[in-house]
């Protein structure tokens, strides 16, 4: 077996025990396992006097093995708290030193030790709440020794990190060290604490110092968490710090096993891990080396002074990267850049950021009317309107503009990258990033490999990615790529639903209590009844749309009334500053279109119908993207719509809720609703993956792309 831990000697009296198990240290069963023995080797050792424990490469230990945790963790089998417990009650004194980040597991070892000390810029946190679970290892109880009561509610419950100063003032840590060599940094603590003879600190013997967190307001928060159903870590995070408050170590920690437990059995922390390894997994690019050599991105360009170009630039200006905004039109230019002052003026003005740092972003800005000022950039993005014809136009024009080996893409959500590629003349630069409105909030960026992309240049923009914060999917060319090819089917049946005789409330309704941050009655009004429009236009001219007359007819007729969504204050809804009223016009409008197509009406549709109808084509059509290779993996699907669609974090995206559903339950309903509805135009129709695997037994979550092929086409 690996050394994860080794020791490696004992000077002067000090043992130093390191632990290495890179990238981040993640504390493994077989890791703890070793640890164990290290430690009663390091107290058993003749001389010894102190010890200390460090980690080696570029952090300490950044929590438990998040793999391990699909098995159960109980008392029984688990490694944790014997070791903590171990390091805890040794006669002699520990001294953990922390450089890099010590997250989760990682801290709450840290916690068992007992001194610490930091690094000037290490984080520290525990981030269980993100994976729906909480503290394990004692976390729950020592932090409230340390640092109050209610400075860990707070740190637990939201996740966040702290930095190496803070935890200082808290208590958290003893000391902070300029060294960066955290073992030696370590051992001169350790030996500071023999001369001074200090004894052993086992931190469950402190007092818990409530720092004000009183009955009443445990009881707030209780109430508050308790309202979170969907999120169980959240009550049992404050139930476990009530514990640490008015319990014995002992018993507190016995409540924190048996709810870390459920927690992590959970439905809800089940997803969250899968959306950690998806996220990390959707960063990799299949058949390219990461060895590839990229190309340098040190200035860019954006064309189009919109709402979506202002919001991209911004994510460039944040990342430090010199920009070029060029827009033709000179109010629609000079208005981009007062938004975007405007934008960085509320950051400062929120405490955000620093008025400093907003200069110095705004200084890399350069505004122009010329596209001639592209020339030079290593990166030239479009964000013009969202038309084939004027896409073309620019696309070619940037071909003949840009300098050999920029990259050019297009920030389209929905065109054919191919033919904007072949446009520009250089299909081997060119790519699509669809960045998500607003573009310097939102963290998803869909890149689109054209046939003809390089390696290099998909590589590059992916790592780019990274450096703007981004998460990054890779996506096929196809219509609407991954996230807006899905919405359609979803959008679909929602114009059905209201012509068979559902309101806009209600379809809302039924979507938002399943989860979804907002119905699609009302995230079309907001996104623009024009906008929609469109976007079905575009599909007309390009022929992709399904000959069915009655095929989103809703939102057409809307479009025809005049009726754009929020910005005129009328679309599905009728809007009364931001509030949503149900429109008796709208209804006539549907129950019109009803009898116009032939559609029957109906008194009653449930909810369960809405989220089946809306939501099972919609997992139908991502598995028809991952077998036409547009999709590289199932998890990048997930967070596509995790990450840009609202879709619940809780349910992992639609293709592990799909897998948790049960294939072949939405194989029959697929079915229902095809002998229901009919299936003229093929809506009902499974695709042959989903139906495969329905019939094997096999969740989607095991499905194995085909190696894909970077040749350019
Ligand atoms: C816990 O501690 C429970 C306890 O209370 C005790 C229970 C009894 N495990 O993110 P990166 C992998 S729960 C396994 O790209 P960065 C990651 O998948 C845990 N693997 O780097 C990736 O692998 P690959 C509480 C892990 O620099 C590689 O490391 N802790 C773990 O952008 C690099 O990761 C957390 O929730 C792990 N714990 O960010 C912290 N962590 O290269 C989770 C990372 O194959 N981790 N990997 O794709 C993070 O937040 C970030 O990884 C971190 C580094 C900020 C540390």
């Amino acid at each position: 077996m690996r050394d994860l831990v080794t020791l490696s000697h004992i000077e002067g009296g000090i043992a130093l025990i390191t632990i290495a198990n890179p990238p981040v240290n993640a504390l493994s069963r077989e890791l703890l396992e070793q640890l164990g023995r290290r430690i009663e080797e390091a107290a058993a050792a003749p001389g010894c006097r102190a010890l200390v424990l460090c980690a080696a490469g570029r952090t300490f230990v950044c929590g438990a093995d998040i793999t391990q945790l699909d098995q159960p963790i109980t008392a029984a089998n688990d490694a944790f708290n014997p070791v903590m417990d171990l390091i805890e009650s040794l006669p002699k004194p520990v001294v953990c030193a922390m450089h890099g980040m010590a997250l989760g597991g990682g801290l709450e070892l840290a916690m068992a030790c007992h001194y610490r000390i930091a690094h000037a810029q290490t984080r520290m946190g525990l981030p269980e709440v993100t994976l729906g679970i909480l503290p394990g290892a004692g976390g729950t109880q020592r932090l409230p020794r340390l640092a109050g009561a209610k400075a860990a509610l707070d740190m637990i419950s939201t996740g966040r990190m702290i930095d190496a100063d803070t935890a200082l003032a808290l208590g958290l840590i003893d000391g902070l060290t300029a060294q960066s060599d955290a073992a030696q940094a370590g051992l001169e603590h350790a030996r500071h604490i023999l001369e001074q003879g200090l004894p052993p600190r086992p931190t469950r013997g402190l007092a818990v110092d409530s720092g004000g967190l009183d009955a009443e307001a445990l009881k707030q928060a209780l109430d508050t968490a308790g309202r979170n159903t969907t999120h169980p870590a959240a009550r049992a995070i404050v139930e476990c710090i009530q514990a640490a408050i008015t319990l014995p170590f002992s018993q507190g920690r016995e409540l924190e096993g048996r709810l870390f437990e459920a927690c992590r059995a959970s439905d809800t922390s089940a997803a969250l891990r899968h959306l950690f390894f998806a996220e990390r997994e959707a960063a990799k690019l299949p058949g390219i080396p990461s060895s590839l050599q990229r190309r340098p991105i040190h200035h860019i360009g954006v064309i189009g002074a919109g709402t979506m170009g202002r919001g991209i630039i911004m994510n460039f200006l944040d990342a430090g990267i010199s920009s070029v905004l060029v827009d033709a039109n000179r109010d629609a230019l000079e208005n981009g850049v007062a938004q975007i002052r405007k934008t960085y003026e509320s950051r400062v003005a929120r405490g955000r950021i620093s008025a400093a740092r907003s200069e110095a972003a705004l200084a890399l800005l350069a505004p122009s009317l010329d596209y001639a000022d592209l020339g030079q950039c290593d990166l030239v993005i479009e964000a013009v309107f969202e038309d084939m014809d004027v896409k073309t136009a620019v696309c070619r024009q940037l071909g003949m503009i840009c300098k050999p080996g920029a990259i050019i893409a297009s920030n389209t959500s929905t065109l054919d990258v191919d033919a904007l590629a072949r446009a520009s003349g250089r299909p081997g630069d060119f790519l699509g990033m669809h960045f998500f409105s607003p573009a310097h909030v939102m963290r998803l960026l869909e890149i689109v490999r054209g046939r003809g992309t390089l390696p290099e240049v998909l590589a590059t923009v992916n790592a780019l990615a990274k450096t703007l914060r981004k998460v990054s999917v890779i996506s096929g060319v196809c219509y609407g790529f991954i996230g807006n090819r899905m919405l359609e089917s979803y959008l679909r049946e929602t114009d059905f639903l209201l012509m068979e005789g559902a309101t806009p409330r209600q379809i809302d309704q039924a979507i938002e209590e399943a989860g979804l941050a907002m119905g699609p009655c009302r995230m079309l009004d907001m996104a623009g009844i024009d906008v929609a429009a469109k976007v079905l236009l575009e599909q007309g001219k390009a022929g992709i749309r399904p000959s069915d007359p009655a095929y989103r007819a809703v939102v057409g007729r809307l479009f025809e009334r005049g009726r754009l969504g929020q910005k005129n204050h009328l679309g599905y809804y009728r809007y009364e500053g931001r509030d949503a009223i149900e429109d008796p016009e709208v209804a006539m409008l549907c129950e019109a279109l009803a009898r116009q197509h032939g559609i029957a009406r109906r008194d009653h549709i449930s909810n369960s119908e809405i989220f089946e109808r809306c939501l099972f084509p919609l997992i139908n059509e991502g598995c028809r993207i991952l077998e036409e290779g547009i999709a590289y993996r199932t998890g990048d699907i997930d967070i596509v719509w995790t990450k840009g669609y609202g879709f619940p974090d809780h349910r992992g995206g639609p293709l592990f809720m799909a897998d948790r559903i049960g294939l072949p339950t939405i194989l029959e309903r697929l079915a229902h609703y095809s002998r229901a509805q009919g299936n003229e135009h093929g809506y009902w129709t499974p695709a042959d993956l989903l139906a495969a695997h329905a019939a094997s037994g096999r969740p989607l979550s095991q499905w194995q792309a085909p190696a894909p092929t970077h040749e350019p086409a």
